[in-house]
Order: C-alpha cells, then sequence, then structure tokens
C-alpha cells in the first residue's frame, strides 16, 4: 500500500501544505488505496528535505509532480486520460501558476503578512517550552530569506495582493459558471486548484488575501463542489 508523508490535519483540511493536500486529493479522486504518515520530523526524512513523498512497492518518491506522474504511470491516468493536448496545456500552465506563483503569495501572507499571528499558534502554539519561543522565529527567518530569494519577498504587501488577485480572476473567469476547469468531471488540474484555494478557503485564519480569495464566488462554490465530492467526511 502506498503511504504518504504529509504534515497532517490541520482546521478542516486534510493538510496545511497545497502540495500535499494535492497528492492526498489525487489520491482519492483515482481511488487508489494509501495510508499517511503525520509530521513536520518527516521532512528530514524527505529525499528533497521537503513534504510531500511517497513510499510505494519500496519505491521514494518526492515531489507532489513527480508523485502524480508515477502514479499515473503505475495505477492508470484515471483522472487526465479524456484530456486532448490543448486541454494538457492549459492544465500544465494553470498548475505551474499555482505551484509556482500563487504559492508564494500564499506562503507571504501565512509567514509574513497579516496571518502570520494566527499562523504562529496553529503551527508552533503546541510546542513544548522553550522550543516554542525561538522556533517560529527561526522558522519565519527561513521562509523570509526564501522569499527574498525566490523574488516574491521583494515585492510590497499590496503589490503581492495584485499578484494573488490576477491569479484568482485568472481561475475565476476560466471556471466561470462551469462546475470543473476542464471537461465534466474531475482532472489533476482540479485536484491542483483545489489543493491551493481550500487553503486560502477552509480554514479559519483572518487576513486579506484570504478575504480576496473569498470574494470569488465561482472558486468558492469549486472548493465546497470538491470538497463535499472527496472529503465528504
Ligand atoms: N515542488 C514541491 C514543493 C513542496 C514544498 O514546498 N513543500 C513545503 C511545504 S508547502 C515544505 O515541505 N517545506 C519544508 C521546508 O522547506 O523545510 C512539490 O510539488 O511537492
Amino acid at each position: 500500500m502506498i503511504t504518504l508523508y504529509h504534515f497532517g490535519p490541520f482546521q478542516g483540511l486534510a493538510d496545511p501544505s497545497p502540495f500535499c493536500l494535492k497528492v492526498d486529493c489525487y489520491l482519492r479522486a483515482a481511488g487508489i488505496e494509501f495510508e499517511t504518515k503525520s509530521g513536520a520530523k518527516f521532512i528530514g526524512k524527505s529525499p528533497k528535505h521537503k513534504l510531500p513523498y511517497i513510499e510505494d512497492k519500496g519505491k521514494v518518491i518526492a515531489d507532489s509532480a513527480f508523485i502524480l506522474d508515477y502514479l499515473k504511470k503505475q495505477y492508470g491516468d484515471t483522472l487526465d486520460r479524456d484530456l486532448n493536448a490543448e486541454q494538457q496545456a492549459i492544465a500544465h500552465a494553470f498548475t505551474k501558476m499555482l505551484d509556482e506563483n500563487l504559492y508564494w503569495c500564499m506562503v507571504h501572507s501565512r509567514w509574513i503578512g497579516s496571518a502570520w499571528p494566527q499562523i504562529k499558534e496553529a503551527f508552533f502554539g503546541q510546542m513544548p517550552l522553550p522550543l516554542k519561543l525561538f522556533v517560529p522565529a527561526i522558522a519565519q527567518k527561513r521562509v523570509r530569506k526564501s522569499l527574498y530569494m525566490q523574488g516574491l519577498g521583494r515585492h510590497s504587501e499590496h503589490e503581492i495582493l495584485d499578484i494573488a488577485r490576477k491569479d484568482f480572476r485568472a481561475l475565476s473567469d476560466f471556471l466561470g459558471t462551469k462546475n470543473y476547469f476542464l471537461i465534466n468531471k474531475p482532472t489533476s488540474l482540479d485536484v491542483s486548484a483545489f489543493a491551493f484555494l481550500a487553503q486560502l478557503t477552509v480554514p479559519d485564519i483572518k487576513c486579506e488575501i484570504i478575504e480576496l480569495a473569498r470574494s470569488f464566488d465561482n472558486l468558492i462554490d469549486f472548493v465546497n463542489r470538491m470538497k463535499t465530492q472527496f472529503y465528504p467526511e
């Protein structure tokens, strides 16, 4: 059986990481049985020092994109096999927009922006003393450096919100009144979109980017549709 190494449940979601939630939701949508092992401690054991990674039949695969490629090869491409080349190209472009652009806006709001006090409490509140006095600051410093190196961290909060707004607008306009992004059933693009949009709409955190995401009604309806379908619990 496949083991998914991830962070673990967070405020009504299977995971606070969009990449871990993507793999979790893909496995459910594709009907592939799996078990989970939860905890930030697995970051150190991951071949790429990030989560998620999976273990299957003695093989270890890290990175959500490589994991989905592996699952499609080993267990059949049940979600995307009906997509034509044009739809696959659109799915690729949107997926990379989520992974490489919206992700960093989300990281900024959680770790640097106005969500930080709430995130600090949610992620580190249970940590024993004296760890919780300094671990959050060390983690925040690392994330700040990553954001600066990536480039998004050099923008103002106002500019970052504007960058996120354009991603939400593109997703919302493309989804329109459809139930799913590409065809009349969920594909891996729906899984990816859910994994990111749910982070910004389900948890009970108050901040500007979450307020902004929640102003796109069709995206909220989409998240609720996917949640009801794949997370009925
Ligand atoms: N490209 C990777 C990104 C994974 C990733 O960035 N994971 C973050 C959590 S959202 C992580 O494990 N960060 C831990 C760290 O950097 O120490 C994927 O698609 O899986």
